[in-house]
């Protein structure tokens, strides 16, 4: 019974890092999460491009943009949502999130969650300090993972014709 799966490695990779400036104080540790998560995975810094956006709610238009030149096999996209004027949080992080899932499937391209939403800016601090439990690192992994996993799938299919 075959099983695939993807990798922690992911030397020869490009990768986007679309990080939104809204909430710079979060948003700037998450993309230095994700940058270190990317550099232990053997992603050269020339493989590794970062997309500034204004807020969370322009991340799918330049994940998918980035996707759209061919160059990047995974975009990694963060961001920080915190609850305030209520009714723009959850528009907003629905947002981000509904355009994701179309702009990857549009695209083939892996995009990795990485928005934080969070009640309060301790909380989103919390979620961005160093290390592995930093959700742009963890960002970072699962679009490795979901990257090498489909480079495997397609050396599959492309073995077995199919
Ligand atoms: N962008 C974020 O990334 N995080 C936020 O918490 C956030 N809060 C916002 C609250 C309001 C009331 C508005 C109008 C925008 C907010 N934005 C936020 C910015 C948004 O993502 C986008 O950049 C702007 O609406 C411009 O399109």
């Amino acid at each position: 019974m075959p099983i695939l799966e993807g990798t922690t490695t992911a030397a020869g990779l490009r990768f986007a890092i679309v990080v939104a400036r809204f909430n710079d104080f979060v948003t700037e540790r998450l993309l230095a999460g994700a940058l270190e998560a990317l550099t232990t995975a053997g992603v050269a810094s020339e493989h590794m491009t970062t997309l500034r956006v204004p807020g969370s709610f322009e991340i799918p238009l330049a994940a998918q943009r980035a996707a759209e030149t061919g160059q990047f096999d995974g975009v990694v996209c963060l961001g920080c949502l915190i609850r305030g004027a209520t009714p723009h949080f959850e528009f907003i992080s629905a947002a981000v999130a509904q355009g994701l899932t179309h702009a990857s499937a549009a695209t083939g391209v892996p995009m990795a969650l990485g928005v934080l939403t969070t009640n309060s800016a301790e909380e989103a601090l919390e979620r961005a300090q160093p290390g592995s439990g930093n959700k742009g690192w963890e960002a970072a992994m699962a679009a490795i993972e979901m990257a090498t996993l489909l480079a495997r799938l397609d050396r599959t299919t492309a073995r077995t014709g199919a």
